[in-house]
């Protein structure tokens, strides 16, 4: 069968045609055949812990090393992915029209990666590749993207199933083990975790006191401020909306899944693009909208065809 029902494209790809202002919800899931887990469902346990339980300003409070771990090993797997069709497909819209926004609730940077406009791309919820300073009287902010940040955050090796003249060179050579891809992965729980000492986390360098943490959204967290004022900008300064693609997201979280209600308000009609039948955006699906069940990796790309 086809990837899309003839009929459904036919009727989207007129409507695509016909658009000025389009804009983008992109969600966990739009990664995910890129290899990097979702939040929600399978995958959205990070060891024993919850992913969504461990991005929370109580969590890092509580247990900043074992937040750090976490963190540092999804930078490490981002740096690793690659964008799939679909993250470029989005690119290569934006670079074609004006008209369009993306509003990401991804931090793996992928979407930049693809060359997407960075002036069409509003980053929600951050950046895996930012890092701040804790400390209230500190401005600290950079992009770094240095795997890993800290020596402490390496990840650990697997010596059992090297030979003992592999195992001295690779202790001695961490670069080295990592190219033979002997690292453990710590997500799973059966792999110790290497203890961490506060002072081994991440430090400011400029105020040299407070600990740097990830530069993303946790819950309870304000957006960055320049991002909600962009989309306000875009989204007043026209009165109507032709179209939302939400890609790749289970929209339950706010103020990002708002932005579907906020569109519709403006005349937009919606495309879902998901794996999951149940995962229509939480005013449910009406009349015009188009559900295109499938990996977005693989729809996206035939929806701009
Ligand atoms: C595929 C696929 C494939 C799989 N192809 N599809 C109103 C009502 C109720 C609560 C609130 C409200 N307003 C605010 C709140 C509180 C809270 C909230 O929304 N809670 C809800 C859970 C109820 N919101 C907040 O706290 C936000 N802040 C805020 O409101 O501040 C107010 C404030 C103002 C002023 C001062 C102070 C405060 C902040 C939210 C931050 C969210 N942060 C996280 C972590 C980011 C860092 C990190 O990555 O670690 O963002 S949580 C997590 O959820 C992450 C994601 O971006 C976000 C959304 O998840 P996403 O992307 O949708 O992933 P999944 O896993 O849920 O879904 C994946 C989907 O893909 C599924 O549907 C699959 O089926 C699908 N899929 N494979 C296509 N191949």
């Amino acid at each position: 069968p086809p990837l899309i029902p003839p009929a459904e494209l036919q009727s989207f790809s007129e409507h695509l045609a016909s658009s000025k202002r389009i804009l983008a919800l992109l969600g966990a899931g739009l990664s995910a055949s890129s290899g990097l887990p979702t939040f929600r469902g399978a995958g959205g346990l990070w060891r024993t812990h919850d992913a969504t339980v461990l991005a929370t300003p109580e969590s890092f409070e509580q247990d900043p090393g074992l937040v750090w771990q976490f963190y540092s090993y999804r930078r490490h797997m981002a740096l690793k992915a690659q964008p799939n069709q679909a993250h470029f497909a989005l690119a290569a819209l934006a670079e074609k029209m004006p008209g369009f926004m993306t509003l990401s609730q991804n931090v793996d940077g992928l979407s930049q990666r693809a060359g997407h406009a960075r002036a069409q791309l509003q980053l929600l919820h951050g950046s895996l590749f930012d890092v701040k300073c804790t400390s209230f009287y500190c401005d600290f902010v950079e992009q770094n993207f240095a795997d890993p940040i800290v020596p402490a955050l390496e990840l650990p090796i697997d010596e059992s199933d090297l030979t003992s003249d592999e195992a001295r060179h690779a202790m001695s050579n961490a670069l080295n083990a990592k190219k033979q891809s002997k690292e453990l992965d710590i997500s799973d729980e059966k792999v110790a975790l290497p203890e961490l000492a506060e002072r081994d986390l991440p430090h400011c360098p400029k105020c040299k006191e407070g600990l740097l943490r990830p530069g993303v959204v946790w819950f309870g967290e304000a957006l960055p401020r320049k991002v909600l004022h962009t989309i306000d900008d875009f989204v007043t300064s026209s009165s109507k909306i032709d179209l939302i693609l939400v890609i790749g997201t289970s929209a339950r979280v706010y103020p990002a899944a708002g932005y579907v209600d906020i569109a519709r308000a403006k005349g937009a009609r919606v495309a879902v693009i998901n794996t999951d039948a149940s995962d229509a955006p939480a005013g449910g699906m009406r009349k015009g909208d188009w559900f295109f069940r499938g990996d977005a990796a693989r729809i996206v790309p035939e929806l701009f065809k």
